[in-house]
């Protein structure tokens, strides 16, 4: 009984959540606090949000965001969903951890992602415009940055390696530290995943089993650790917001906004540089043959003069 009363507590603080209230410091410069998934693709972050959602709002479980058993990357788009006063945004997710998908999961924390479409735009224009744009989110907003990780997958040796520096990453650049969720928890011992994530820095690491199309009905265990979770995002928001608030964001901005312009510039330059080699390599060709006309006709010219002569004699 005292738990349900307390878990209606929490529905009711998030539900009224304004960016700073759990410190008395609202007003202040933030206006919005996103929770960002990220995390390999499959591992739950769509079922984890429709999860959230149904605790929540204390409903049956619905897929409202897609959820999907699937190899490739499902989650295309970056969709923002309403948890009371904080938002929760499915990332599309990362197939193999490679520097490349690195790059943009330092973008979409560092608030230079539109939501929808996650294709970064192409072209330099393009991209300055977008960079103008979200300037002004890193005024308004504060990114909680969540890791999804499957418990069902092992963490071998190269595991903690790869996934270290996306943990790091998202840290530098929020100032939280990920919270980790483990997900597929029903049947299997997460101690030592734990341990790994804590040994990686972690000091926050919730153990679920999802609610899903399979396993849709409610049950007070999974509730709770929801809504503590979220209690304890909240906090983790409140915290930032205050200690940001002495910060000039604009400088974080656009360190990581020039750090993705000088990475787009240099695939530009690959790009343009290997169209040169394939032009040279035409031109090339080109001279080759010129070479070969020019001495057939001196040959022709050769065998002209020779006939001429001839007849002349
Ligand atoms: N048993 C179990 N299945 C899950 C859990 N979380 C997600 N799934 C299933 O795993 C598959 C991929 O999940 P999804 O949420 O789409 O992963 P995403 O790519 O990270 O968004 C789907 O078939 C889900 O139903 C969980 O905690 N336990
Ligand atoms: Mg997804």
């Amino acid at each position: 009984m005292a738990r349900i009363d307390s878990n209606n507590e929490i529905r009711k603080r998030l539900s009224e959540y304004k960016p700073g209230c759990t410190r008395n410091i609202q007003g202040y410069w933030c206006r919005r606090v996103c929770l960002q998934l990220y995390g390999l693709s499959g591992h739950g972050k769509s079922s984890f949000i429709n999860t959230c959602l149904c605790v929540v709002e204390d409903k049956e479980h619905e897929m409202v965001a897609f959820s999907f058993e699937t190899e490739g990357p499902i989650t295309l788009t970056r969709d923002d969903y309403k948890l009371g006063g904080l938002y929760i945004t499915d990332n599309r997710g990362l197939n193999k951890l490679h520097p490349e998908e690195y790059l943009e999961m330092a973008a979409q924390f560092a608030h230079l992602r539109c939501h929808g479409d996650v294709e970064w735009e192409n072209g330099l224009e393009n991209t300055f415009e977008t960079l103008r744009n979200r300037i002004d989110r890193c005024h308004t907003e504060i990114i909680v940055p969540v890791f999804v990780y499957s418990a069902k997958y092992d963490f071998t040796k190269r595991r903690p390696d790869e996934i270290s520096p996306f943990i790091r990453e998202a840290c530098r650049i929020t100032g939280i530290f990920p919270l980790i969720v483990l997900t597929h928890c029903k049947k299997i011992n997460t101690d030592m995943v734990c341990e790994q994530f804590r040994e990686l820095g972690a000091s926050y690491i919730m153990s679920i089993e999802n609610y899903t199309a399979k396993n849709p009905r409610r049950n007070a265990e999974t509730d709770t650790k929801i809504l503590d979770f979220l209690d304890v995002c909240m906090k983790k928001a409140d915290q930032a917001i205050d200690i940001k608030q002495h910060e000039n964001n604009n400088i974080e901005f656009f360190n990581e906004a020039m750090r993705q312009v000088k990475a787009l510039v240099k695939d530009k330059l690959k790009e343009k540089d290997a169209k040169i080699q394939e032009l040279q390599k035409e031109i090339k060709i080109d001279e080759g043959v010129y070479l070969i006309i020019q001495s057939e006709r001196a040959k022709l010219k050769e065998e002209i003069n020779s006939l001429k002569n001839h007849k002349e004699k």
